[in-house]
Order: structure tokens, then sequence, then C-alpha cells
């Protein structure tokens, strides 16, 4: 292994004059996805495009690991792109600063936010960062980081509270806004975002909350692509490939999307030019990914899991599960969509299949798995109950919940962790003496369910016959009898 990041082989590094670089974009949430898929944006759109952009990084929880290690090659770190048969390696040179706010103190964030050049305030905090009742979509103030937030406003422990402080500030300053842009798999993202944002600064203070209703934008995004959680072997992977051991470097697919909703405050970076597409209404785009890929993705990780799949392409290779799999998505999820939608389902559910299938992409259904309670009602309820509007009959979405349901049971029974804002309610129903109960007791769930889990008879009893099938068939041929 060579001793820099610069001496490691990368197919594509940009060209453009680092030291131009300003933080104008603040982006909360420096894992993973954000490392493939906007910051590889940013950095080829700076390529091309006169106006430079650079991104300040924000990590609030998590090991301190990754930005230490970030910070100590100048902010440089490597992308391994891998189709089933080619390989790109990028050096991405987008990030001119970064910190952690545990070990840097969340003051540094704040006055980052408050700096004047600051246009855009970015987010993947997954789902739970966004402190929402998942049904409702309204602010949880029974969250312990809001309850904290709420008392405690000028030494924030949410994002939602970092921002509102950070504005509360720039308002009082008399500078202008930012725009602030969530790039999490959440629907109607930017509407979310805003709702929440208000509420938590109404409460503090009402002519915050309407400051930031009349200044401020809350753009929606579609984002997509598949990068994994690291491991120690995706690690080595990296250091195969570039001849670098990077601790910030991740291994994903080559695909990858973004669409926008061109409502910007203060300007954006040419995104464009680096093949996102900005648009005026996110949500049929957005809505078609997350029924369709992430809904899909939801009923693999729990059947899928359940059959004793480590890894989603491993699904793939089940014939089987392979063609519920595309039945649920062309048959259900794509039938939940709007009408008015000019793609073709068909050939999208095929590319899907085939992005699933990629061997090289090492993504762990139990990573999927994580945080059902704030996955469901959009991948699988919310369509279940378009398709009943639509008097269309469900028969694989059903299978999502229930599996998810008998996921959660087997990973308590196996003494394993279940990774959810609502474990300790699970816990609850899992220990629970009754244990026929256990699918009607998940139901009636309201965060995640809504009244439906009570009172949608259709809807429950496809679920509990689901649950009853695995349960007494087995998930094998459960699967089997859904092709
Ligand atoms: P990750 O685990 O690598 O990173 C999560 C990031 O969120 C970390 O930086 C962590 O510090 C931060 N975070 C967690 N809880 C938070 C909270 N309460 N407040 C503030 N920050 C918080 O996960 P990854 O892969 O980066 O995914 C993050 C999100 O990105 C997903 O939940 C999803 O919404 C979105 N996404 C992920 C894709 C993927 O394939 N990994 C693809 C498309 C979207
Ligand atoms: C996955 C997504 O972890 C999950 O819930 O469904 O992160 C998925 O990989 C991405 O949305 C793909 O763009």
């Amino acid at each position: 292994m060579s001793g820099t990041i610069l001496s490691g082989n990368f197919d594509e590094v940009t060209t453009y004059n680092r030291d131009d670089l300003n933080s104008n974009l603040v982006h909360i949430g420096f894992g993973a996805f954000h490392r493939g898929h906007q910051a590889v944006y940013n950095d080829l759109t700076n390529q091309v495009s006169e106006e430079k952009w650079g991104i300040c990084e924000i990590n609030m929880f998590g090991s301190p690991a990754l930005i230490n290690g970030l910070q100590a090659q100048d902010n440089l770190f490597s992308v391994v792109e891998t189709s089933k048969s080619e390989v790109k390696t990028r050096l991405v040179r987008t990030i001119n600063e970064s910190m952690h706010t545990p070990v840097d103190g969340i003051q540094r964030a704040i006055d980052k936010l408050v700096e004047p050049q600051v246009s855009i305030v970015s987010m993947t905090i997954t789902e739970k960062g966004y402190c929402a009742d998942p049904q409702s979509r309204k602010l949880d103030n029974t969250n312990p980081l809001i309850v904290h937030d709420l008392e405690n406003s000028s030494t924030p422990q949410s994002a939602i509270g970092l921002i509102c402080e950070a504005l509360r500030i720039r308002k009082n300053k008399g500078l202008p806004p930012f725009s602030v842009m969530s790039c999490d798999n959440i629907p109607e993202n930017g509407i979310l975002t805003k709702n929440v944002v208000i509420e938590f600064a109404s409460q503090l203070d009402e002519s915050l909350g309407q400051w930031i209703e009349s200044k401020v934008t809350f753009p929606s995004t579609m984002v997509d692509r598949i990068v994994p959680a690291m491991t120690e072997d995706q690690f080595e992977e990296v250091e195969r490939q570039t001849g670098y051991r990077d601790p910030c470097g991740i291994v994903c697919e080559d695909f990858r999307q973004w669409v926008v909703e061109d409502n910007f405050v203060a300007g954006r970076p040419d995104w464009d030019k680096a093949g996102a597409m900005l648009v005026e209404d996110v949500l049929p785009y957005e809505e078609m990914k997350l029924r369709m890929l992430n809904g899909s993705h939801s009923f693999l990780a729990y059947n899928g899991s359940l059959a004793g799949y480590e890894y989603i392409y491993q699904c793939m290779e089940d014939e089987q599960l392979r063609k519920v799999t595309h039945k649920l998505m062309v048959e259900e999820q794509g039938r939940s969509l709007s009408p008015d939608l000019d793609v073709n389902l068909n050939e999208y559910a095929d590319l899907l299949i085939e992005r699933f299938s990629n061997p090289n992409v090492k993504h762990k259904t139990a990573q999927i798995a994580m945080d059902g309670s704030q996955k469901l009602p959009q991948r699988a309820i919310d369509p279940f109950l378009t398709l009943q509007q639509r008097s269309i009959e469900s028969k694989v979405q059903p299978a999502i919940v229930a599996g998810w349901m008998h996921y959660l049971i087997q990973l308590q029974e196996s003494n394993q962790e279940i990774y959810d804002p609502l474990a300790d309610s699970f816990k609850e129903i899992i220990a629970a003496e009754n244990k026929q109960n256990r699918a009607n007791e998940f139901l009636n769930l309201e965060a995640v369910f809504g009244a439906h889990g009570k009172e949608n008879n259709q809807f429950i009893d496809q679920v509990i016959s689901k649950y009853n099938e695995i349960n007494n068939d087995g998930i094998k041929s459960t699967i089997a009898n859904l092709v």
C-alpha cells in the first residue's frame, strides 16, 4: 500500500483548482450514500462549470473515525463504481472542510451555517433523522432529540435544531436565507423537511417560523444509487482497485440518478451538467422510485432474509424470489403510480432487477431491513391503499408487512439487535405471553399503520393471512405461492 491518497490509481480525477473552493454548500450526514451520490455529482459539476461549489461536511452522530480519516487525506476520498463486468475508480475532490460535532462542538457547525456564502444546506441523515412521526409526518415532540433542542435551542443535538438555530441567527443578523435540501428516501422530502423545521421553529418563536415560511425554500429530491454500508471486505476491494486503503472509500453500483426540484433561494450548482434532472415537480419520479425500487428492496430485505439470503444479489439468484419481486414491481407497485407518469414501467422494472442482480454490489438484506417503522408507510402501506382505492388486488404487498413482523420476531428470538426507533415497542409485543396475537399487536402501532391497522379490514386480513402462511408453511412455500 502506498502512502497518500494522491498516489492511488484512479480512472477519473477532476482537475479544477481546489484553492477556489468555498463552503457554499454544507452537508449534514457524511455517510456512504452522500459519498457515492451528491459528492460525485458536485465534483463532476465543478469540473465543467465556471462557478465552483465546495462542500463542508458535518457529521453529528457516529464514530469520529470517518471525519478524522477524511481530514487526514485533505478531504479527498475514493469511489469504486462497479457494474457486473466493469469497474471505474474516482477520486472525489469537492470537499473543502469537514467536522464531527461531538468532537468539534456544535457551535462550530452553527457558525458554519451562519456564514454568508452558505447557500444550500443538504442532508442525508436517514429517515429517522427528521424526528417526524412516520404516519402523520408531523414533528414528533416526544423524540428525545427534539425534547432536548426545544429546551436548549442554542446547543442543538438534532439536524432540525441545528438548521433552526442557524436560520434564527441569520434572520437576526439580516443575512440572506439558504435552501434546505433533503436527499433522504422520504416521499415529498422537501415538504416533510419544511413542515418539521417550521413546526420546530414556531414553538420557539412564532416570527422565526413565519420568516422561514416566507424566505427559505425546501426543494424535494429523488435520489438513486445503491451504496452499501462498507465492510472490511469492501475496504480491501477499494485498496485492490486503487492501490490505496481509504477509510472513507466506498464501493457502489455504476448507476446513478438524481431528480431535483428547481427551487433554490440563493443559487445552486449546475448539477444538470453532471446528469441530474432539474424539474418543477419531483413527485412522480420519487413515487416511482420509492415504491418500485425501495418497496421491492424492503420485500427482499425481510422475506429474502427469512429465506436465508445475506445479500440482495443472492435473492436475485433465487428464481422464485426474483419472479415475485418483478411481479411486485410491475403488477402492484407500478399500478399504484400516477397514470400520467410517462415512463415504461416494464423497462424500469427490468433495469431494477438487473441492478439488484449485480454481484459486485454487496448490499446486505439486514442493512435495508433496518428502521422498518420509518420505511413501511411509503414503501408498502401507501401503495396498498392506492391499489385498494383502484380496486386492484394486492398479493405481494401484504407479504412485505408480514415478512417484516416475522423478521423482527426472528431477530429478537435469536438475541440479535433490532435497529429501529420503535425497537422497544416491538420487543414488548414479541415478549407478550399471547403469541397468537402478535401480528394484531404490530398492526396496532399507529406510528406505522395509522388507523389502517385497526380499521381497514381488507388490509388487516391480507397481512394476517400472509403472516399465518409464513408461520404455518414456511417462507419458501409462501414465496412459491406468490409466483
Ligand atoms: P450511513 O449510515 O452511511 O450514514 C448515515 C448518516 O446519517 C451518518 O452521517 C450519520 O451521522 C447521520 N445520521 C444518522 N442519524 C442522524 C440523526 N438523527 N441526525 C443527524 N444525522 C444523523 O447511511 P447512508 O448509506 O449514507 O444512507 C443514509 C440515507 O441516505 C438513507 O437512510 C436514505 O434515506 C438515503 N439513501 C441511501 C442510499 C444507499 O444506497 N445507501 C440510496 C438512496 C438514498
Ligand atoms: C435501501 C435504499 O436501505 C434501504 O432502505 O432501500 O437505501 C436503496 O439502496 C437506495 O434508495 C437506492 O437508491
